[in-house]
C-alpha cells in the first residue's frame, strides 16, 4: 500500500491521470491511496495568489513560501512521518531504486510539484530547520513545465512495484532494469506478418529453449543499445560467454558484408 499526498497548482492535470488505467485499478483495489491538494486553497489573499515575481529580477514566476508550506503542514499535522518530496530538475535523479524505495516506503510521501522557475528557496530550508526529511528528485536532465509529471512518473513507476497491481507477479521480476538488462524481444500473432516471421523457438513449446533464447535477446539487446549497463563487471560468467558469442557473430556478419556485396 502506497500513501501519497500531491501538492499542486494543477489538480485537474493529476487527477486525470490518476484516474486513468492501473493508477485508478490500484486505487481501487486499495493498493495506492492519493490525495490530490490544489496549493491555492491555501492561500488566502482575495486572488489566491500562489506565485509572485522573482526578487533580483529576472523572467518567470516563483511559488511563494507561505502557501506551500501551510499545505505541507496540514498533511504533517495528520501524518508526523511523511517524507517530503520536492520535485526539481537540480534534485537527485530517480531511477529504479528510488521507485523501488518508494514503494516499500510505510510514510506517506508528500509530492510538491514545483515550476522550473522555481520554488521560494525557503519552502526548503524552513523545512530542513524543523527537522523534516526532504528528498529532492528530478527524473532527468531535461526542463518541464512543472512538476506535476515528474510526481506522476514517480508515482508510476513506484506502484507497479507493489505487489497485486500487475496481474502477473512475474512481470515485474522479468523486465528491464530489475535484473539490469533490457528485455527481450516481445512477439505476438500473426506468425507471419509483412513477410516478418516469429522466431521458431517461441512457438516451439520448448520452455528451457525458449528461456534460453529469451536470455540471450535480453542480452544482445542490453549490449546493441546500452553497453554501459554491461560495463561494470556486472554478468555472471555464462553471461560473459553468452555475450562473447553475441560479439563474434556480430564481427562474422560484419566481416561478411563486404563479401556478398562483392559477389
Ligand atoms: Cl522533478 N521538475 C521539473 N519542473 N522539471 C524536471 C523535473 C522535475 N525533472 C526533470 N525535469
Amino acid at each position: 500500500m502506497m500513501r501519497c499526498d500531491v501538492l499542486t497548482l494543477f489538480p485537474s492535470m493529476v487527477e486525470s491521470v490518476l484516474n486513468t488505467s492501473m493508477l485508478s485499478l490500484a486505487q481501487e483495489k486499495g493498493l495506492l491511496d492519493v490525495t490530490v491538494t490544489d496549493i491555492r486553497s491555501f492561500a488566502h489573499d482575495r486572488h489566491r495568489t500562489a506565485d509572485d515575481r522573482p526578487y533580483g529580477g529576472g523572467a518567470g514566476m516563483v511559488l511563494k513560501p507561505e502557501p506551500i508550506l501551510e499545505a505541507v503542514d496540514s498533511v504533517c499535522a495528520r501524518h508526523p512521518d511523511a517524507r517530503i518530496v520536492m520535485t526539481s530538475p537540480r534534485g537527485r535523479q530517480f531511477d529504479q531504486a528510488c521507485a523501488q524505495s518508494m514503494s516499500e516506503d510505510s510514510r506517506r510521501l508528500v509530492f510538491i510539484c514545483g515550476h522550473y522557475e522555481g520554488i521560494d528557496e525557503r519552502v526548503r530550508t524552513v523545512m530542513a530547520a524543523e527537522g523534516r526529511e526532504v528528498d529532492e528528485v528530478s527524473i532527468g536532465d531535461y526542463v518541464l513545465t512543472g512538476g506535476e509529471l515528474a510526481a506522476l512518473v514517480m508515482i508510476d513507476a513506484s506502484v507497479r512495484l507493489i505487489p497485486g497491481v500487475l496481474g502477473d507477479a512475474e512481470s515485474v521480476k522479468e523486465e528491464s532494469f530489475s535484473g539490469a538488462l533490457l528485455e527481450y524481444e516481445q512477439y505476438t500473432r500473426p506468425v507471419e506478418f509483412r513477410a516478418a516471421r516469429v522466431p521458431d523457438v517461441l512457438l516451439s513449446g520448448d520452455h528451457g529453449a525458449i528461456r534460453e533464447w529469451r536470455h540471450r535477446s535480453s542480452l544482445a539487446s542490453t549490449y546493441a543499445r546500452r553497453p554501459d549497463l554491461l560495463k561494470e563487471g556486472a554478468l555472471a560468467q555464462g553471461d560473459q560467454l553468452i555475450l562473447a558469442d553475441i560479439q563474434q557473430k556480430e564481427r562474422a556478419e560484419n566481416s561478411d558484408s563486404p563479401r556478398r556485396l562483392s559477389s
